[in-house]
């Protein structure tokens, strides 16, 4: 579940209300601590996403960044020109800067024993740069989407660098034990899809078929928020996440060979258990078992009651031993 901490757990706002986010994210025992509040809770959870944010790559390249109450991430400053790229770093050395995220995974993975799988993620490259360009959380990606007309060499330049880091902190989540990485595209839908195969699609292709080329044994998953997802059928991404805008038939149209992973509209988990089986049965049947990974079609919010993600676990349980192949 994408978000599985959010801020709907009572355990996670005991532990964020005396500790800063990122202070939390670049302390292994206590970004593990919170990735497993949700498994204690729902221990039929049969995989845990590492606690940490996509916004640890910008932090690394020197844009510090802090995650205000009610408001969200907020950076110290925005890149309002190209020229405000001389103050990033474009080639951080990844080990060096994103190690806690790498020792978290492997802390977390002895923890569980090995015995539930750990993914990694990353932002992708125009999810990050659109953050980064407006400075923190905003509401439209006005700034950057201009970026991408009126400043197109820079603005391949900052992706491009985005990209490279990207393959190396995968392919460091990997060797500390996440078997399986996704690259969160937020920001897909938000600009049309001419512009999105000009400048984004390239690089995602080429973050999954360098990842798989330097670790043939990772899986890698991409979530292309609202965009065309037969973009990735052909592509070496082994799952697409499909976001609550699109339907299960619509999805597997789009993408016929890959496994894909969706899509319950979180707002579903605001209503009474009985809604949230019906109509998670429903998907889960539509979608088919075979290729198919259970999750909401975008993240959790934080006034989503605990009771909804038990319900919806429960009722995906029911219904995938009943059709496991
Ligand atoms: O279980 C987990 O919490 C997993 C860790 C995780 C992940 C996978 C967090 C922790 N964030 C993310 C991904 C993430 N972060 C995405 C991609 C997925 C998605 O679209 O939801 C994005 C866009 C962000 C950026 C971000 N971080 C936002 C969105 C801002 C906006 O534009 O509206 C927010 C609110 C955060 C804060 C954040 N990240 C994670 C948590 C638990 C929180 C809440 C922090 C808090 O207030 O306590």
């Amino acid at each position: 579940m994408m978000r599985q901490a959010g801020r709907y757990l009572p355990e996670y706002l005991a532990m964020l209300s005396h500790t800063d986010f990122f202070t939390v994210c670049k302390t292994p025992e206590l970004a593990c601590e919170i990735t497993l509040q949700p498994y204690r809770r729902y221990p039929s959870l049969d995989s845990l996403i590492i606690f940490s944010d996509i916004l640890v790559i910008p932090v690394a390249m020197g844009m510090n960044c802090r995650m205000e109450p009610k408001v969200g991430p907020q950076f110290d400053f925005a890149l309002e020109t190209p020229e405000d790229m001389e103050k990033l770093n474009l080639t951080p050395d990844v080990e060096a800067t994103l190690s806690y995220v790498f020792d978290a995974v492997y802390w977390t993975r002895q923890q569980v024993k090995n015995k539930v799988p750990v993914i990694g993620f990353s932002g992708a490259p125009w999810t990050l740069m659109g953050y980064m360009v407006e400075g923190g959380a905003v509401r439209s990606f006005d700034r950057a989407k201009k970026w991408l007309y009126l400043y197109p060499e820079a603005s391949r330049k900052l992706l491009s660098a985005l990209r490279d880091i990207v393959v190396e902190y995968l392919v460091g989540q990997f060797d500390s034990g996440a078997p399986l990485l996704t690259v969160f595209d937020t920001n897909c839908g938000e600009i049309p899809p001419r512009l999105y195969d000009e400048f984004c699609v390239p690089d995602l292709k080429y973050i999954a078929t360098e990842v798989k080329k330097r670790r043939p044994g990772a899986l890698v998953s991409v979530f292309p928020k609202d965009g065309e997802m037969a973009t990735f059928e052909d592509s070496d991404f082994d799952v697409v996440g499909v976001s609550w805008t699109t339907s299960p038939a619509e999805a597997r149209r789009s993408c016929p060979s890959k496994t894909l992973q969706g899509n319950l509209d979180p707002h579903l988990l605001y209503a009474d258990t009985e809604q949230i089986r019906e109509r998670t049965v429903a998907m889960v049947k539509e979608f088919g078992v075979p290729k198919y990974i259970c999750n909401l079609g975008h993240g959790m919010v934080p006034t989503h009651p605990v009771e909804g993600p038990k319900a919806f676990m429960e009722a995906v349980d029911s219904v995938s031993s009943e059709d496991a192949p």
